[in-house]
Order: C-alpha cells, then structure tokens, then sequence
C-alpha cells in the first residue's frame, strides 16, 4: 500500500501490559479492532524482548494484511525490516526519520510523534508520511510524557504544517475516547489543516468488547456529531 492512500481516520496503537490488555490475547484483541472498523494499527510493546516482538508482530501482520490494513511497528526499524510489514513509528529519541528512510525505502509507511512546532516542521522536511501530534490529553497509558499539548498546541502545529504547505498527515493522540474525540476533532482542527484521524490505545485495548469500542469510535470519527 503507498504511503499516500493509507486511512488514517482510527488509528488503533496496541499496548501489552496487563494493566491495558488485561488477560485478553493482542492477536485476538486487534482482530476484533480491526472487524469493528480500525483503519491502521501500530504494534507498541514496551515489554517483550526482540524475539516475541518478532514472533507477535509477524502473527499481528497475517491478521491486518487479511484485513488490508497497514501495520507499523513502534520504535523499531529492525523489527519492521525482519516482519516485511508496511513501516513504523518514530519518536523523537528514536533511530531518526532519515536513517529510518534510508533502511525502509521510500514506499515505507513513517510517522513521527511531535509535540511542538518545531518537531513538526522537522519531520515535514525530512519526509514523515504522518505526524502523531501529542500527548493531547494526560493518560495513564503513557506516563512520562512531557508534553501534555491540548487542543490549543495541536491547532498551533496543525496550522504551523499549513503553512509550510506540506501535504503531510496527522493524527492526535493521548487520553481519546467516546466521550474526548469530539472535542479533539472540533477543537484541534483549524479551518484549513484538519486531523486526519485519532490514535487510540485503552479506548479500544481495555474495553470490554474491542470490536464494538472501534465501531463506536469510528462512527464518531466518520461522522462527528454537533460540538457544543
Ligand atoms: N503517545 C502519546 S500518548 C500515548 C502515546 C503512545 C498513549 C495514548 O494512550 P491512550 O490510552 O489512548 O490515552
Ligand atoms: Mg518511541
């Protein structure tokens, strides 16, 4: 799949902890996600060594191509590589976005997370496919995060990334759910540079029923109702 047609409206990005994923099966977990409707998924495991992250990532890759939807693998390039799925997510301490480039070839999906004006403009110029703006609001998924940017930061970057007349995409991320993805899509997006999706981790990794959490939050996405 080219970098430019992928679907960026619901975002699944996994977590294996058993805080977030409780006693559930991520496979299992991420197949039910993806028949409710989660349009890319982001393999993010903070706790298992390289050889499960391998042997998960390759499991994770037979049920999203099924789906044809892209797989990307956070932090790690090598993992990516070795699972021959479609690219990976970048952080700001990460292997950087031109090496990442280099090893992944130009039709690797690559997204970087930015917290600043700064980041962004950055990733835009060495070449992000999309940028995953945040943490938007605090959540007990991501602890040590140092910036807690809000609606008002990702407006302030989604109109820096108009300016520079990039066409690069975005998605927001940190503490979304039923009840903040309307606010995220009416607050953040500015008339011109609109998101392009929301990234989501326990909305959908702790809930109860996985399929029917993404369903839920992609109606939202897809067609927003009313903000007050
Ligand atoms: N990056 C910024 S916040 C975050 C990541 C990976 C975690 C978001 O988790 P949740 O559960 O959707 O708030
Ligand atoms: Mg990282």
């Amino acid at each position: 799949m080219a970098p430019s047609n992928v679907d960026y409206s619901l975002y699944l990005v996994t977590d294996s902890t058993p805080a977030i994923l409780g006693d559930k099966d991520l496979v299992q977990v991420v197949e039910a996600a993806l028949q409710g409707g989660v349009t890319i998924v982001q393999y993010r495991d903070k706790v298992s060594d390289t050889g499960a992250l391998v042997s998960t990532a390759r499991k994770l890759h037979e049920v999203t191509k099924r789906h044809n939807v892209p797989l990307l693998i956070n932090d790690r390039v090598d993992v990516a590589l070795a699972v021959g799925c479609e690219g990976v997510h970048i952080g700001q301490d990460d292997l950087d976005l031109k090496s990442a480039r280099k090893l992944l070839g130009k039709d690797a999906i690559i997204g970087v997370t930015v917290a600043s004006i700064e980041e962004a403009e950055t990733a835009c110029r060495d070449g992000a496919d999309y940028l995953g703006i945040g943490t938007m609001f605090a959540t007990a998924t991501k602890t040590n995060t140092k910036d807690i940017i809000g609606t008002a930061g990702t407006k302030q970057i989604l109109r820096a990334i108009e300016s520079i007349g990039k066409d690069v995409q975005t998605v927001s991320i940190g503490g979304i759910n039923a009840s903040t993805v309307q606010r995220v899509l009416y607050q953040a997006s500015d008339s011109k540079k609109k998101l392009d999706g929301v990234a989501v981790v326990s909305a959908i990794i702790a809930a109860k029923d996985p399929k029917q959490a993404a369903s839920e939050l992609l109606k939202l996405v897809q067609n927003p109702p009313p903000f007050a």
